[in-house]
């Protein structure tokens, strides 16, 4: 049961939390101002939430290696593996533009392993932009017939516990864990007006992050493909979002909200201050070099 506590958010109620984390999330978020939940450990039930899906239920993860990340592959899916959507049908979709790389997995029962080639040939600015206009031709062509729900993330990154049906909804979306605890006067939206990803500073409601957002087929392909036509007005205009796809993401996602928003559980970064807020880190990202791997 969820309580909505005097401040305004909602809390778990007492007991489904041990009492010092209830004590440090009084200030974290537990529900949005239009009632999506926000998924914490403590606020859901795993085995009673497996029930509300069929256990045919086909979840497609979709990520990107090109050049230089897939050397990220190898912990990316061992660490999926063993702790993501465990137990149930996977469908992993790998883009890349060296297909040889992807290292050879044996995979638990109904889990498969799709390796897409796309080319690499676009300046590399542009690989994580071009992943909107690759999954929305997907979504469009292939995943409808293959999955019910996507899940899109970043690949350099690693599983570190478990991740299970609580993500699923018709739009999911993940907070940034550099900017949860800030009022969205600091958040870093595009402040541009000439570009499709402005945000005036009197909208917005969280800041999400472009590695890890998910949802139906039919969600997934109207959020990328509108994403996808922004970025291209905005090339015409001879303007880049500040923070490319994962501005428009944020612009997309105040006109359309979140029906499920993760916790920074969902996306960590070890470098980032109030871990211990967390009980779970679930997804953090693998610390690399960035001169040298994006060259
Ligand atoms: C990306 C930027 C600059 C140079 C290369 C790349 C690159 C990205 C690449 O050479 N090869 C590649 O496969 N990628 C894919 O794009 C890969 O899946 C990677 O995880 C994703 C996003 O790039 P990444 O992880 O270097 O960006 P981050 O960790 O700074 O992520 C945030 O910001 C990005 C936009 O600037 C995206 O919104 C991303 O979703 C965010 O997490
Ligand atoms: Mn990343």
């Amino acid at each position: 049961a969820i309580i909505i506590s005097p401040a305004g958010w909602a809390r778990p109620a007492d007991g489904a939390l041990h009492g010092q984390h209830l004590m440090m999330r009084r200030s974290l978020p537990l529900l949005t101002p239009w009632l999506a939940p926000v998924v914490w450990e403590g606020t859901f039930d795993p085995r009673l939430l497996n029930t509300q899906f069929k256990s045919d239920l086909r979840i497609g993860l979709t990520i990107f290696a090109v050049r230089k990340y897939v050397m990220f592959l190898q912990m990316f899916l061992h660490s999926a593996e063993k702790f993501f959507m465990v137990g149930r049908k996977v469908h992993y979709y790998i883009f890349t533009d060296q297909p040889d790389k992807v290292p050879y997995m044996s995979l638990a029962p109904g889990r498969f392993v799709h390796i897409l080639q796309i080319s690499a040939h676009s300046p590399w600015q542009e690989i994580s932009m071009r992943r909107m206009e690759t999954l929305s031709n997907m979504a469009k062509q292939r995943f409808y017939n293959e999955v019910e729900y996507l899940v899109c993330m970043d690949v350099d990154m690693v599983f570190g516990d478990s991740v299970g049906v609580e993500i699923l909804g018709e739009l999911v979306a993940t907070l940034h864990p550099g900017f949860f605890r800030l009022h969205r006067a600091r958040f870093p939206y595009e402040q541009r007006p000439k570009s499709r990803a402005y945000v005036s500073p009197s909208e917005g409601d969280f800041y999400y992050m472009g590695a890890f957002f998910a949802g139906t087929v039919v969600q997934i392909y109207r959020l990328t493909d509108t994403c996808h036509r922004a970025i291209m007005e905005d090339k015409s205009q001879g303007i880049e979002a500040v923070w490319h796809e994962e501005s428009h993401l944020n612009r997309y996602l105040i006109q359309h909200k979140p029906t499920k928003v993760l916790s920074p559980e969902y996306v960590w970064d070890m470098n980032l201050p109030h871990g211990d807020l967390l009980e779970k880190k679930r997804f953090v990202a693998v610390p690399k070099n960035h001169d040298w791997i994006r060259n």
